[in-house]
């Protein structure tokens, strides 16, 4: 493809991808209440739109999840361990902090983890974002892992620090999901703490982050040599899955450049 013509094709297709990445990334809070956060409320993956607001009985099949646009997706959730429901107004928290900390799934046994089980999410680079704060008793600490991450646990709690904190009210890793589209995340108690202290989950974002290939989410010249390597054909580079790989794709991946 000529230069000029890349361009253009580029030019034309960059605002679609905006809307394919948002269909893959998504807000998750658990509540009693029945609704999350505002959607203008980032959390600490600095990503706003639409949160998904799920009640333990929703974790007992598969919870269809909306994307950050408010729309349906294939994508579902399901969880075991802690499902039941605790609620605390801790002092520290007001507004949409308030909204995704001061309700939580709690487990309060060693061998049992508040598991969440995604399926059918979009294969790719995720950053996976656990609220694992407990309101009212935030120096309890909880013990957070992701299976598809090569990242080890996170230990997480303290005091309110007047906002959202890696290492105290939240988790983080990278996770790599695979062809099956699954990705389970795991929140429990530390080992050898006192399971009577309980362990938080208070809700979750996935951040899909597109044109990454690699698995260091970064989108950079090493994606970049991936994708030309399947230019013309199929691959896992196809970014919006039309099955061939072309202007269209890259115009996906030079957006997100990191
Ligand atoms: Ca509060
Ligand atoms: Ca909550
Ligand atoms: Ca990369
Ligand atoms: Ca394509």
């Amino acid at each position: 493809m000529k230069l000029q013509n890349l361009f253009i094709s580029i030019t034309l297709t960059s605002g679609m991808f905006a809307a394919a990445a948002n269909a893959q990334s998504f807000n998750i809070d658990f509540s009693s209440a029945g609704a999350g956060p505002s959607s203008t409320y980032a959390g600490a993956a600095d990503q706003t739109g639409f949160w998904n607001s799920m009640h333990p009985a929703h974790g007992a099949g598969n919870f269809s999840l909306l994307d950050l646009n408010g729309n349906p997706t294939l994508v579902v959730v399901s969880n075991i361990g802690g499902t039941a429901l605790e609620s605390t107004n801790d002092p520290a928290t007001i507004g949409d902090d308030e909204t995704l900390l001061d309700d939580y799934l709690v487990t309060f046994n060693d061998g049992l983890e508040t598991c969440l089980f995604f399926k059918q999410l979009q294969p790719g680079t995720y950053i996976v974002t656990q609220y694992c704060w407990i309101p009212g008793a935030p120096a309890t600490m909880s013990y957070a892992t992701v299976d598809q991450s090569a990242e080890g646990a996170q230990i997480i709690g303290g005091a309110w620090p007047g906002q959202h904190e890696k290492f105290v009210t939240f988790s983080q890793h990278i996770a790599v999901v695979g062809a099956d589209g699954r990705l389970n995340t795991h929140s429990g108690i530390v080992p050898g703490a006192d399971e009577l202290d309980g362990a938080a989950l208070n809700g979750v974002q996935l951040e899909l982050i597109v044109g990454d290939f690699n698995g260091d989410a970064i989108v950079n010249g090493s994606d970049l040599a991936t994708m030309l390597s399947q230019w013309g054909g199929a691959g896992v580079t196809d970014l919006n899955g039309d099955g061939v790989v072309n202007g269209s794709d890259l115009a996906a991946l030079l957006a997100n450049w990191s």
